[in-house]
């Protein structure tokens, strides 16, 4: 791991490379992220730029005191601006290394945020790949290797609620995308001390006596310029077809994959409900067998939302309308709630952009992604919630030519520092 500079930080790690920045809305920017390919003997472009777009928090209060919480947290409060300093041993592991990160106050003047990131290198107790095989007569042969990853790690505290969100580079050559929810869900006074009492819709659930835990969602948008093997990228779509057979075996059925490029926007609104396959290939280059070279999008959880369609909460985060996006890169949509998201009318949003209904074949694409919580809060989660984890992968689909991690050497035998369970 090698920091070059303090504002914008080069990181090789493994077979990565990739730049860290700090943004006052968008918290930590990824950007330029390329691994090593052996066979091909040269750094392969992935990531050109990822970041979390927008986090959009609607209450389901309606009544006065609570109607416009309805909160976009990037846009209106800032990811970056609201970013805490992480703490060594707690918030981030003893071998973790720090970052600060900067932005300018009103007055234009440099706002130091210490420890704004952390960069450790992670070994779980996960299995990278592994086999027994014990098909040979007379032989047991067992090759395991363990999975050790990257993490580059900000946590973003607005009002009530804290993020943490991970970025995970993995020597398979996976990206994976974590945000864990925790701190103090956002409750209204009440006279009710047992439910027992409650005739009305209270929005919520009773958490301790005279205290209500409100019904929310929370959105969280990424925004993922992906350049794979360079800019011009399409986006195929695979859906799983049942098929039924003809009836020359006792199998009466099976499924098969039918892939089929997505040529423009409008086609590229998904939810990611059902079964489906997505992809963001690179157009013009092929493995050596003839597949199409390309990423995997994973996808996270996926909330559906139940606001009506003319409700102003819905309008303004329309970009929750669907999980998956698909735009031509233009430097002005970086911003799925619109570049002016406080009090904005949702004029200028991923939804509105993505209405044009442009070309997007063979084009330098992004995808958005949105990890959707419907949330209604528990006792359990009261005073403070213990954290609530959803994320992404990207995953490489038939970007290498074979299992890149195939010559990870087994792990020497080390005494790795035991971790005592503590009594208090
Ligand atoms: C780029 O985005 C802005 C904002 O949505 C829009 O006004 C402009 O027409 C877009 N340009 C193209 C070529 O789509
Ligand atoms: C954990 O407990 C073992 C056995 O009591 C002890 O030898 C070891 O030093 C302890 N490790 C730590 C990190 O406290
Ligand atoms: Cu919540």
């Amino acid at each position: 791991m090698v920091p070059a500079s303090r504002s914008m930080v080069t990181i090789s790690w493994a077979d990565w490379n990739l730049h860290l920045a700090f943004d006052v809305r968008a918290g930590l920017v990824i950007s330029l992220a390329t691994i090593f390919d052996s066979i091909e003997d040269k750094h392969r472009q992935v990531l050109y730029k990822g970041h979390v777009s927008e986090l959009f928090v609607p209450y389901m209060d309606p009544t006065e005191e609570w109607y416009y919480r309805t909160f976009l947290d990037a846009g209106e409060f800032g990811l970056g601006l609201s970013t805490v300093s992480l703490q060594q041993h707690t918030d981030c592991p003893a071998n973790a290394i720090f970052m600060d990160g900067y932005h300018a106050n009103q007055d234009g003047e440099p706002v130091k945020v210490s420890n704004a990131f952390c960069v450790f290198e992670r070994y779980a107790g996960d299995i990278a790949w592994r086999h027994t095989e014990s098909a040979i007569s007379g032989e047991m042969i067992t090759e395991v290797r363990p999975g050790v990853s990257l993490i580059v790690r900000t946590v973003s505290t607005i009002g009530n609620y804290d993020y943490i969100m991970d970025w995970e580079f993995k020597k398979s050559g996976s990206i994976k995308f974590g945000v864990g929810l925790s701190g103090i869900l956002e409750a209204k006074a009440s006279t009710y001390t047992h439910k027992k009492q409650v005739k009305e819709d209270i929005y919520g659930t009773l958490v301790t006596e005279n205290t209500i835990a409100i019904n929310h969602d929370h959105y969280i948008t990424c925004y993922l310029d992906l350049d794979i093997d360079g800019e011009k990228n399409s986006f195929v779509k695979g859906k799983m077809k049942t098929m039924r057979t003809d009836g020359s075996t006792p199998r009466k059925s099976y499924w098969t994959m039918i892939r089929e490029p997505v040529k423009t926007e409008l086609d590229a609104r998904i939810w990611t409900d059902k079964p489906i396959e997505l992809l963001i290939v690179n157009t013009n280059k092929f493995t050596k067998m003839g597949n199409q070279v390309g990423y995997r999008l994973i996808p996270g959880p996926a909330a559906i939302p139940l606001l009506l369609e003319d409700d102003y909460p819905r309008i303004r985060g329309a970009f929750s309308n669907y999980n998956v996006w698909i735009t031509p890169y233009n430097r002005s949509e970086r911003w799925a709630g619109g570049l002016y998201a406080d009090r904005s009318h949702g004029d200028d949003t991923l939804f509105t952009w993505t209405n044009r209904n442009r070309d997007i074949d063979d084009k330098d694409i992004v995808l958005w992604h949105t990890i959707g919580f419907h949330h209604s809060p528990s006792q359990d989660e009261f005073p403070v919630m213990p954290t609530l984890n959803g994320g992404f992968e990207l995953r490489p689909s038939n970007f290498f030519e074979s299992n890149p991690i195939l010559n990870l050497r087994p792990p020497k035998p080390v005494d790795l520092p035991t971790c005592n369970a503590t009594t208090p």
